[in-house]
């Protein structure tokens, strides 16, 4: 097989070594068949004198965008409260609590509403290679959606997709079991161009019913999108073209809210966030980094990102399969995002988001289905892809270790075949943000108290994307990781390292109480604590120790600065596991 070098070196449509050259050779004989051909008889076309006619009829969408009525509800991605009583304020509500999206707004606002323009201006003047851009099949799979924000999508791709560009939209169901996904479903979809509808035999999860969707599709390109998006003008050309310079880049678009609540399309002309992760592997967004700013040709060139979301990106259908598409041991949602992240880097492609290609994505309030297999496809990812970091992340999530997560050894084959990088390139190279923990033996899991026993250090973020500014507490001991989580560095800091950016413990400025900061490159005095032999944790600074104290009426105790003392409570020590 092609190693990852390799792929890099050949020019398109020598990458598959010799007898699949022969085979694409027999092909292009045979007259219109296939992909590639399709670009060559573009190109063979123009030549024999098309190229008088107006480029202008390429750029058309699949279907023209029918009038909306200016006074239509949300007709232009403005947020619409309805001010419901009785009756519809229950039936309101009903929808929300079944699909965690407020469907009942959703079911009237259009289904072909135009949306306010969330792009760089400079996007505007971006041309487009129309004649030897390849096609796209847009892959679509959904699980008990809506109506309203499942055809709104499917409608939003056709009036927003150039004709000459989308070969196709592959509908995938992943077995739902709501009625109106049913008959009338397949009517409605029947009478649209371009669609076709696949349903799965059994609930597949969300990574083998896109793949179901793949598998048919005939376009050069696979654009995978969410069941409940609408596409911004000009969305899929960037990606198209990306991928047509370079057929080893996958692509992500910009992804803009929709609120789940009042349907408000919130985009950003601004620069936007690339994807990270913590060490939770709970995928997080970031400013992009200086060192990438520097990279970028322009503010509307292609920017690298360590992961992606996962929802929404374009790849080119061969490379895909070259990759090894998903691994198929994964069930229902989550993981595959960062499995997949990792995997295109470590084995030679890279993962950009284009920053003009917008497409609004519903965040729902909660997760609508559960999610119980998320932690199984967390873990086969960092069985095969993280080498010796997957340590870090069994620290932090101590339940992961236990969880039973199949078997991976096909993957590691794939990863052996394409010779892929190790986890330690990957961060060095890919994500130099990301501060890797020490996790030295004996110095991180619960920090615990000796004098008040079965109490450990506890911190409770205001929100996941905020951690700073509340105080540390002190709770029972649950070994649980999480809340409880603090590594002690040899920079002498206590880091909160679940989440990203990191938190380190620090003091208030003129106070005894310990509160969250985030950590700096260089460590602050403040956040300096010296945790000695005989187990107490001196506090530069103030040159106090950190004792543990019970709250007067509260089930919480708090460590506060006092005066060193040989006291049982200023003692503490470091607990990786309950037992
Ligand atoms: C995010 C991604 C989502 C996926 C997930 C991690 C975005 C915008 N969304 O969560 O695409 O990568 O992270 O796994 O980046 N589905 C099925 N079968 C199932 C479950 C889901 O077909 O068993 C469909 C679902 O209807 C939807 C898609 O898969 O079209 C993604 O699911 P989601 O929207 O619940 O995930 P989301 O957006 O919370
Ligand atoms: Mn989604």
């Amino acid at each position: 097989m092609w190693g990852r070098a390799a792929w890099r070196r050949c020019p398109r449509g020598l990458r598959r070594g010799r007898g699949a050259l022969l085979a694409l050779l027999a092909l292009l004989a045979l007259a219109g068949l296939g992909s590639v051909l399709r670009t060559r008889r573009r190109a063979g076309a123009a030549e024999t004198g098309l190229r008088r006619t107006p480029r202008s009829g390429r750029r058309d969408p699949v279907l023209p965008r029918p009038p909306v009525s200016e006074d239509a509800l949300g007709a232009h991605g403005e947020a619409v409260r309805l001010e419901l009583q009785g009756e519809e304020l229950r039936l309101q509500e009903e929808s929300v609590r079944l699909h965690q999206i407020n469907i009942y707004l959703s079911d009237r606002i259009s289904l072909h509403r135009r949306l306010p323009e969330r792009w760089n201006p400079l996007c505007k003047e971006k041309k487009y290679d129309y004649d030897h851009l390849p096609t796209t099949s847009v892959v679509i799979a959904f699980y008990n959606e809506a109506w309203s924000t499942l055809l709104r999508t499917v409608y939003s791709v056709l009036e927003t997709s150039p004709d000459t560009l989308l070969e196709e939209v592959i509908l995938v169901d992943d077995y739902s079991d709501r009625e109106h996904l049913k008959e009338r479903l397949a009517t409605e979809l029947a009478g649209l161009p371009k669609v076709r509808l696949i349903r799965a035999s059994k609930r597949e999860g969300l990574v083998r019913a896109r793949l179901l969707g793949a598998s048919a599709a005939k376009g050069d390109v696979l654009t995978f999108l969410d069941c409940h998006c609408e596409c911004h003008e000009g969305w899929l050309e960037p990606l198209l073209q990306r991928i047509h310079e370079k057929e080893s880049a996958v692509v992500c678009p910009v992804i803009d809210v929709i609120d789940w609540n009042t349907f408000e399309y919130l985009g950003n002309p601004g620069e936007p966030q690339i994807g990270g992760f913590d060490w939770r592997l709970v995928f997080t967004w970031h400013v992009v980094p200086k060192r990438e700013r520097i990279h970028m040709r322009s503010p509307v060139d292609v920017i690298r990102s360590p992961t992606m979301a996962g929802g929404l990106f374009a790849v080119s259908k061969r490379y895909f399969e070259y990759l090894g598409s998903y691994d198929t041991g994964m069930e229902v949602w989550g993981g595959e995002n960062l499995e997949f992240s990792f995997r295109i880097w470590q084995c030679g492609g890279t993962l950009e988001t284009h920053p003009c290609s917008h497409v609004g994505h519903v965040f729902p309030r909660q997760a609508p289905y559960s999610r119980s297999k998320a932690l199984a496809n967390s873990v086969r990812a960092a069985e095969v892809w993280m080498d010796e970091f997957k340590e870090l992340y069994y620290h932090r999530n101590p339940h992961a270790r236990l969880e039973p997560f199949g078997d991976v050894t096909e993957r590691k084959q794939l990863r052996a075949k394409l010779q892929c990088k190790d986890f330690k390139w990957f961060l060095e190279t890919v994500y130099p943000e990301l501060h890797v923990p020490e996790d030295r033996p004996g110095f991180f899991g619960m920090l615990q108290n000796k004098g008040l026993k079965d109490y450990c250090f506890d911190y409770n973020p205001p929100n996941e994307h905020q951690i700073t500014g509340h105080q540390v507490i002190l709770y029972h001991c649950h070994g649980m990781g999480q809340n409880q989580f603090f590594e002690y560095t040899s920079q002498n800091e206590i880091r909160y390292n679940t989440h990203q950016p990191e938190g380190c413990v620090s003091v208030e400025a003129g106070s005894d109480v310990l509160i969250m900061h985030l950590c700096e490159e260089a460590t602050p005095e403040d956040q300096k604590f010296i945790l000695q032999e005989d187990g107490s944790l001196f506090h530069v600074q103030s040159k106090k120790c950190v004792q543990a104290e019970r709250k007067e009426l509260s089930d919480n105790s708090v460590p506060l600065l006092r005066d060193c003392t040989n006291s049982e409570h200023q003692k503490w020590f470091f607990k990786e596991r309950m037992v």
